[in-house]
C-alpha cells in the first residue's frame, strides 16, 4: 500500500480547507470524471471547428466525438462528444459562450457523476463545517405530533437552539446555554429516574463514567450540564468532542463526523408536557445516553471505526453503516458476565425502554454485522430483537472486517495529529 499524496497532493489538500473554490472543484467532479454533452450545428463550414476551437482554447480535453443528422430539424447536425471533467469552471464558461455568443443548442447529458464516482467526504476536521447548512429538517421545525407543534414559545426557544449550531464553526467554544426553570424541570425528572435504573441496567463503562461527569462536569438533577464543558472532558478522555447540531443530518454526514471523533449533538430539550417521551433526539438523549459511553476509549474506538468505514461509501453501505450504528450505539446491548447490560444511547435515555430491553420480551441475538447490518427496525417502537456485543473491542475487530467489504477503491486512515483523513490507494 501506498499513500497516495505528495507534496504537492498535501499543499493542495491543505489549501481546499481553505478557499472555497479549490473545494469545489474536487466535489464536482474527478480525475476520472468524463461529461457527456450533445450540441447541434446548423450545416455551415467551419461550425464544428469553431466550436471544437472553444474547447481548445480553454485546455479542455475531448475523449470521444460522434456525429448523426438532427432528428428534429433536417438541415441540422447532432455533435455527441465526451471530455474530461476536470476543470468545471472553465467547462461552464465554454456552455455559456457556446450558447450565447455562437447560438450553439447545448444538452448536458450527464454531469457524470460515473457510478463510480467516490461520494464526496470531509478530509479535514474543519471541512465538518459544511454540514450546518446540509440538515435535513431544521431543528425549529416541528411536525404536527410534536408535542411542542402547539406551543408558540417551545417553537420560538428551539429556533434560538438551532441559530447556534447554524452559525458555529469548528474551534469555537459551544455557546453557553442559560436554561429556563421549567427545562431544568424536565431534565431533573428524566435525570432522576434513569439514575434509579443504571445501577443495575447500564453497563460497566456507563456507571464508571457518571461519577466523573458529576464530579467534572455538572451533572445534577437541578443542572442541565454544558455542552462545552462535556465537550471538553470527552476530549480528555479520547479525543471525542461535541459539535452543535441545528438538526437531523443525513446518515452519511452524521456517521462522517464520528470518523473525526466528532459527535453532532443536540443542545434543545425535549416539551415540558412529556418529560418521559421525545420523538427525536434531545439534550437528555445526548448527555445521559451517548456522552458517558464516548469517555471510554473502546467503546469511542468502535465509534469512530464506524465513521471511517462511511467515507466515500456507496448509499447501500452508508445505509448498512446506519443500521449498524442502531443496533450497536443506540440499541446496543452487551456481555457482562452471565448478565446482559445496556450500553445503547436511546436505551440509556429510555425509562421505559431500559427495563424493558432486559426483561424476557424482546429476542436476544448475537451482534453478527452481516445480518445485524439487514436487520429492519422500527424508529417509533421498542425493538423487538437486539444485538449482543461480546465487548467493545470485539465489536471494533468485525466492524473493521466489515468494512473491508466496502467496495472502495482505497482505504482511509485518520492522522489525530493533523485531525486529517489520508487516503490510501488500493490499486
Ligand atoms: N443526525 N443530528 C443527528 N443526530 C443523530 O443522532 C442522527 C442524525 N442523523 C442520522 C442518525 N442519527 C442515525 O439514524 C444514523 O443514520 C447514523
Ligand atoms: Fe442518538
Amino acid at each position: 500500500q501506498e499513500v497516495k499524496t505528495n507534496s504537492w497532493g498535501e499543499f493542495n489538500n491543505f489549501l481546499s480547507c481553505f478557499f472555497q473554490e479549490s473545494m469545489y472543484i474536487e466535489e464536482s467532479s474527478n480525475k476520472n470524471g468524463v461529461i457527456s454533452l450533445i450540441f447541434s450545428l446548423k450545416e455551415e463550414v467551419g461550425a464544428l471547428a469553431k466550436v471544437l476551437r472553444t474547447f481548445e482554447e480553454k485546455g479542455i480535453n475531448l475523449t470521444h466525438i460522434e456525429s448523426r443528422p438532427s432528428r428534429l430539424n433536417k438541415d441540422e447536425y447532432e455533435f455527441f462528444i465526451n471530455l474530461e471533467g476536470n476543470n468545471v469552471p472553465a467547462l461552464d464558461k465554454i456552455i455559456k459562450s457556446l450558447r450565447n455568443d455562437i447560438g450553439v443548442t447545448v444538452h448536458e447529458l450527464s454531469r457524470t457523476k460515473k457510478k463510480d464516482t467516490v461520494p464526496w467526504f470531509p478530509r479535514s476536521i474543519q471541512e465538518l463545517d459544511r454540514f450546518a447548512n446540509q440538515i435535513l429538517s431544521y431543528g425549529a421545525e416541528l411536525d404536527a405530533d410534536h408535542p411542542g407543534f402547539k406551543d408558540p414559545v417551545y417553537r420560538a426557544r428551539r429556533k434560538e437552539f438551532a441559530d447556534i449550531a447554524y452559525n458555529y464553526r469548528h474551534g469555537q467554544p459551544i455557546p453557553r446555554v442559560t436554561y429556563t426553570e421549567e427545562e431544568k424541570k424536565t431534565w431533573g425528572t428524566v435525570f432522576r429516574e434513569l439514575k434509579n435504573l443504571y445501577p443495575t441496567h447500564a453497563c460497566y463503562e456507563h456507571n464508571h463514567v457518571f461519577p466523573l461527569l458529576e464530579k467534572y462536569c455538572g451533572y445534577r438533577e437541578d443542572n442541565i450540564p454544558q455542552l462545552e464543558d462535556v465537550s471538553k472532558f470527552l476530549q480528555t478522555c479520547t479525543g471525542f468532542r461535541l459539535r452543535p447540531v441545528a438538526g437531523l443530518l443525513s446518515s452519511r454526514d452524521f456517521l462522517a463526523g464520528l470518523a473525526f471523533r466528532v459527535f453532532h449533538s443536540t443542545q434543545y430539550i425535549r416539551h415540558a408536557s412529556k418529560p418521559m417521551y421525545t420523538p427525536e433526539p434531545d439534550i437528555c438523549h445526548e448527555l445521559l445516553g451517548h456522552v458517558p459511553l464516548f469517555a471510554d476509549p473502546s467503546f469511542a474506538q468502535f465509534s469512530q471505526e464506524i465513521g471511517l468505514a462511511s467515507l466515500g461509501a456507496p448509499d447501500d453501505f452508508i445505509e448498512k453503516l446506519a443500521t449498524v450504528y442502531w443496533f450497536t450505539v443506540e440499541f446496543g446491548l452487551c456481555k457482562e458476565g452471565d448478565s446482559l447490560k445496556a450500553y445503547g444511547a436511546g436505551l440509556l435515555s429510555s425509562f421505559g425502554e431500559l427495563q424493558y430491553c432486559l426483561s424476557s420480551k424482546p429476542e436476544i441475538r448475537p451482534l453478527v454485522l452481516e445480518n445485524t447490518s439487514v436487520q429492519n427496525y422500527s424508529v417509533t417502537e421498542f425493538q423487538p430483537i437486539y444485538f449482543v456485543a461480546e465487548s467493545f473491542n470485539d465489536a471494533k475487530e468485525k466492524l473493521r472486517k466489515f468494512a473491508q467489504t466496502i467496495p472502495r477503491p482505497f482505504s482511509v486512515r485518520y492522522n489525530p495529529y493533523t485531525q486529517r483523513i489520508e487516503v490510501l490507494d488500493n490499486a
